[in-house]
Formats: C-alpha cells, sequence, structure tokens
C-alpha cells in the first residue's frame, strides 16, 4: 500500500473527512503519513482535514515547484463563544486491494437494470400537454453580507424559531416551557423544552448528557439522559450537533431529566399534491462538465429519451411524457476548484464549460422545463445557500426561456408537486457525526434531515454555511419529492411519504473517490411520474 493510500486511510478510518483539496496536496507532500498523523495526535478533535490544516503542518513545504494557493478569506465567521461540540465518529471502510490511480473503479456500474414503474394506461399517447411549473422557494441571498458574531447569533435565531414553530404546532407535546422560565415551574412536573444541541456527551455506565439552548434569551440547560433508558440514549446518539429538538422530562437540582426527545419531524398524517395528468419528471445531477471523467453517452441517451427517440416502445412513450428535468447542482466540474484542479480537467474555461453544457439543454424540446442549482463546484460562492448561478458565467443558459436557473437549495411545484431541491453538500457531514451510517446510501442521511427538518445542521464542520439573518435551510415546507446530489450514487426511498431520491453522476470516478472507496454509479436516471409518484430508473450507460 502505498504511503499516500495509508495517510488517507489513517485519517477516514478516524473518522475524518478529507478535503478534495487536502487530498491531492497530500499527494504532493513528502511524507504524507508523517503528516497525517501528527494532524490526529495535534488535533484529536477535528472532524476534517483540510487544505489549511494541511499547509500548518507541512513546515518546510512540499514538493518543489507545487504551487501553494493563497487562502481565501472565509465569509463564515465562528462563534468561539459557542461550546466546542461533541462528535460522534464512524470509521468509513476501505477496500485494501484499490491502490490510488486514475482507473475508475466500475465494479457497481453495469450491474444496474432498469426499474419501470409506470403503468400502461398511464403512457398512452399524452405528447403534449401545458406544463404547470412554478418556484416555490428560491431564497434571495444577500451579497456582501459580512458574517460577524452578531449575524450568527441572528442565524442561530432564525433556526431556532423556525423549528420550534414546527413543535409548537404539534398536538402530542404537553406543558411546553421556555429555558428562561423553568426556574418558576420547579414542581410542575412533567415540563417540555425546546432547545439547540450545543453539546452532547456520552459516557461508559450507558448514560450522557445534552446541554440545549434557547439562542433567542440565551440560556442553557442541562438534560440528563438516564443510563437505564437504552432506548432514548441510543437515540440521542443519532441525532446531529445543532439540531433543534424538544425535550420532555422533569426538572431535578437545575438540570432536565429526559423521559423522551422528540425531533421536529415529518407529521405522520399529511395532504400529497398529486399532478391530474401522468407527466413525469427526471432528476438529474452531477454533471461535471469540463471534467476528464465525464462521460458524454449516458448524457447524450437522456437527451435522445426526452426526444422520444430512445430505448424501447415504452420507454420512448415515457421520455416524450417527460417534460421536467432537474438538476441538483455540480452541472459543471469548474475551475480551481481544488489544488491542481487544472490536471483533471478536459475543459479549463468556466464559461466554455457552461457553454457545452448549455448544447445538450438546446436539444431539449422548449416546452420542456428545465432547473437548475448549483452545487460546490459551480461558479458561485460555497457558503449555503449558494446563490443561483449568474448569467455572467452562464450567458448560454440564462438566454434560455426554459431554464431557470434557481439557488441551492430552492423549491418548486410541477403541476401541484413540491420538489425540494438541495445539492447536499452536508452528507459527508452527517455520514460522519451518525455511527453505524453506510457511506453509500445518501438517501439514509437525507431522512435525517427530514427528521431534524434541516439540510445542513451540524455548524463548524466541512459544509460552509452563510451566517445570514435568515437560516434558508430549515425545511419549513415539506415537499413531496426531495432531490439530492453531491455522493454521485444514485438512490431511491420514502420517508414518511416525501420521496427521496439522489441523483447520481455523469462521471466516472475520480481518484479522489477512490481513495474513499466511493463507488459512483454514473449514468442512473430517476423519473418520476407525477401524478401517482411511481418512480422509474432508466440505465443511460448502453
Ligand atoms: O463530490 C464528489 C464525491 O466525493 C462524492 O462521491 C462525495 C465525495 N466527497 C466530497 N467531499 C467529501 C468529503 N469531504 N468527505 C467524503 N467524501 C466526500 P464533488 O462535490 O463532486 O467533488
Ligand atoms: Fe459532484
Ligand atoms: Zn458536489
Amino acid at each position: 500500500m502505498s504511503e499516500l493510500r495509508k495517510a488517507v486511510k489513517l485519517l477516514v478510518k478516524s473518522g475524518i473527512i478529507v478535503d478534495q483539496e487536502a487530498f491531492t496536496m497530500l499527494k504532493q507532500v513528502q511524507d504524507p503519513l508523517g503528516i497525517t498523523s501528527s494532524f490526529l495526535s495535534n488535533f484529536p478533535n477535528k472532524s476534517s482535514f483540510t487544505k489549511n490544516d494541511l499547509l500548518n503542518l507541512v513546515k518546510k513545504p512540499i514538493v518543489p515547484g507545487i504551487k501553494v494557493p493563497k487562502s481565501t478569506e472565509s465569509k463564515v465567521t465562528k462563534s468561539s463563544s459557542i461550546p466546542r461540540r461533541h462528535r460522534t465518529r464512524l470509521s468509513i471502510k476501505l477496500d485494501q486491494s484499490n491502490t490510488v490511480t486514475n482507473e475508475p473503479d466500475t465494479r457497481n456500474v453495469v450491474f444496474n437494470k432498469n426499474i419501470f414503474r409506470t403503468k400502461f394506461e398511464d403512457l398512452q399517447g399524452l405528447k403534449s400537454f401545458e406544463t404547470d411549473f412554478k418556484v416555490i422557494k428560491d431564497p434571495i441571498i444577500k451579497e456582501n453580507f459580512k458574517g460577524t458574531i452578531d449575524n450568527l447569533i441572528e442565524y442561530f435565531q432564525s433556526r431556532f424559531n423556525k423549528l420550534s414553530n414546527i413543535f409548537r404546532n404539534r398536538l402530542d407535546i404537553p406543558n411546553l416551557v421556555k429555558i428562561k422560565d423553568l426556574d418558576t415551574r420547579r414542581d410542575e412536573g412533567e415540563v417540555s423544552v425546546i432547545g439547540m444541541i450545543a453539546d452532547k456527551r456520552f459516557n461508559s455506565n450507558g448514560g450522557g448528557s445534552l446541554t440545549i439552548e434557547d439562542p433567542v434569551s440565551d440560556r442553557m440547560i442541562q438534560v440528563i439522559l438516564p443510563s437505564k433508558d437504552k432506548i432514548l440514549v441510543d437515540k440521542c446518539i443519532q441525532i446531529m450537533s445543532d439540531t433543534v429538538i424538544c425535550v420532555i422530562g422533569f426538572l431535578k437540582n437545575s438540570n432536565l431529566i429526559a423521559k423522551d426527545v422528540l425531533l421536529p419531524d415529518i407529521p405522520n398524517m399529511r395532504r400529497k399534491h398529486y399532478a391530474e395528468i401522468p407527466a413525469h419528471v427526471a432528476f438529474l445531477s452531477d454533471i461535471h462538465i469540463g471534467s476528464k471523467n465525464f462521460i458524454e453517452k449516458p448524457l447524450d441517451n437522456f437527451i435522445e429519451f426526452i426526444n422520444g427517440n430512445y430505448g424501447n416502445k415504452k420507454i420512448r412513450a415515457l421520455g416524450e411524457q417527460t417534460k421536467y428535468v432537474m438538476f441538483g447542482g455540480d452541472v459543471v466540474d469548474g475551475v480551481g476548484i481544488y489544488v491542481d484542479h487544472h490536471k483533471d480537467l478536459a475543459v479549463d474555461d468556466i464559461k466554455e464549460q457552461y457553454s457545452i453544457f448549455s448544447n445538450y439543454l438546446e436539444r431539449i424540446p422548449e416546452d420542456v422545463q428545465i432547473v437548475i442549482i448549483p452545487g460546490n463546484h459551480d461558479m458561485v460562492r460555497n457558503a449555503e445557500p449558494q446563490p443561483r448561478i449568474q448569467d455572467k458565467h452562464a450567458s448560454s443558459l440564462a438566454r434560455m426561456e426554459n431554464v431557470h436557473l434557481l439557488a441551492n437549495p430552492s423549491q418548486v411545484a410541477l403541476h401541484n408537486v413540491e420538489v425540494l431541491l438541495y445539492h447536499c453538500t452536508s452528507i459527508p457531514d452527517i455520514m460522519n457525526s451518525i455511527p453505524g451510517v453506510p457511506n453509500d446510501k445518501p438517501v439514509e442521511i437525507m431522512k435525517h434531515m427530514l427528521k431534524a427538518r434541516h439540510l445542513a445542521p451540524i455548524w463548524g464542520s466541512k459544509t460552509p454555511i452563510a451566517a445570514e439573518d435568515e437560516d434558508h435551510l430549515v425545511i419549513d415546507r415539506i415537499p413531496d419529492i426531495f432531490q439530492g446530489g453531491h455522493m454521485h450514487i444514485n438512490g431511491e426511498g420514502y420517508y414518511k411519504g416525501v420521496q427521496i431520491l439522489n441523483s447520481g453522476t455523469m462521471q466516472n470516478q475520480t481518484a479522489f473517490q477512490k481513495s474513499l472507496n466511493i463507488i459512483p454509479t454514473p449514468g442512473q436516471v430517476t423519473v418520476t411520474n407525477l401524478k401517482t409518484h411511481e418512480m422509474n430508473r432508466i440505465n443511460f450507460l448502453d
């Protein structure tokens, strides 16, 4: 096993998220294993390994000739007054037979067969119909926000207020009391208290404690999780830091002894939206135009499909009825996203990448409505929510009338069926904070987002969050369909009636993914029937 492989393995086994830039630079240092070992011993509480960590550890940097980019100033200020978060680490299993090369690992790729669920009667001659497309949420992103401590406090207050409202509207919560009013309620028996998890600890005797805070009145309380209540302790181990929860319990010596802990969650009963006609929507993500690993054939096949020219009779009919296409971010590979990125690029000009992408979209019939949100490779700021891709970088896309460039995240309605689009950059952070979640099941992680009613609950890890005065990452409006991307692994599922899908990719495995044993599933596209919510999956690789 190479030194580099050992170094990455060491980090990943310790539950550390390895940043792509840091990975690229690690390839070029003389002693990668020494650097990662000293990182682990010097920073036992860190959950990610970044370019800056590496630069701080390399005394005489790097192999001669490598350019170290100037560090860009972070727009997000982290408050030192916020307590250090306890994080539970997950080890990701690495396949020892892999070595770090550019050869893609395509073990999964060929086995994915088509799954066809739309019924025969729904594919009878609905070739043209009026599309019904509305934008429900497309957060206006403030330019030039400063990211001061005050902003951060307002941001958390907004998160707390929005999620508290969800609890307040529930009927199953007894005797709701604010943390600041607990002092006066000493003998009142059972109380329910809403708070944001500032700290969690679990001890060797099986018990634990949470510190929850109310950022509006700036008060905290300690919640005791009794060791005899294994079910409750296990439930709390699964809850992410900075999630807003409701604790039901009773006061004892200024602590709250928990009987139950509730997440905002999705209600069991709710009205879902269905289209009146069997219009279909296709979900794609992570096209990565411009990357050497971008694979043209499945995207080309998809374009033929939507023109009714691909596959057997049934698939052709499905293509003709697919009038909406959602792109969940990373449509291009971008430029300068990580160190030495240009070495992985076939096209190193961002405008040209968007222009190539728009050439594909030009071949889609004009009545098909296309939504594009950005991801971490697109030419917008990294901090979430990410603003829509700007005309100046992608004029060719902006001029197309059927293309809707929206923010990440956004919510749209297709014949009243609501779709939440989010790139899911937060998935690796969540994966690393919840024990036992596998790294190839993005849908399982998206379920945790729905339970927490937040797209990126964990503050201060790898996912950059813009601490604006409103938290746009709260899932305040429950979607019918929740689309994500980023992991390059197609997945489908449901949580309490919400259809969840992760859209995979059109890019072969990269060296970075190979080092993490992430096996992508390129070329798979989910196509949902808006009348029935049935999901079809077509493999466009052939
Ligand atoms: O992300 C591409 C792939 O890399 C995808 O499979 C997720 C994985 N990835 C990205 N960042 C991380 C971190 N920080 N830890 C673990 N896995 C990660 P892309 O956005 O296309 O570069
Ligand atoms: Fe991607
Ligand atoms: Zn991504």
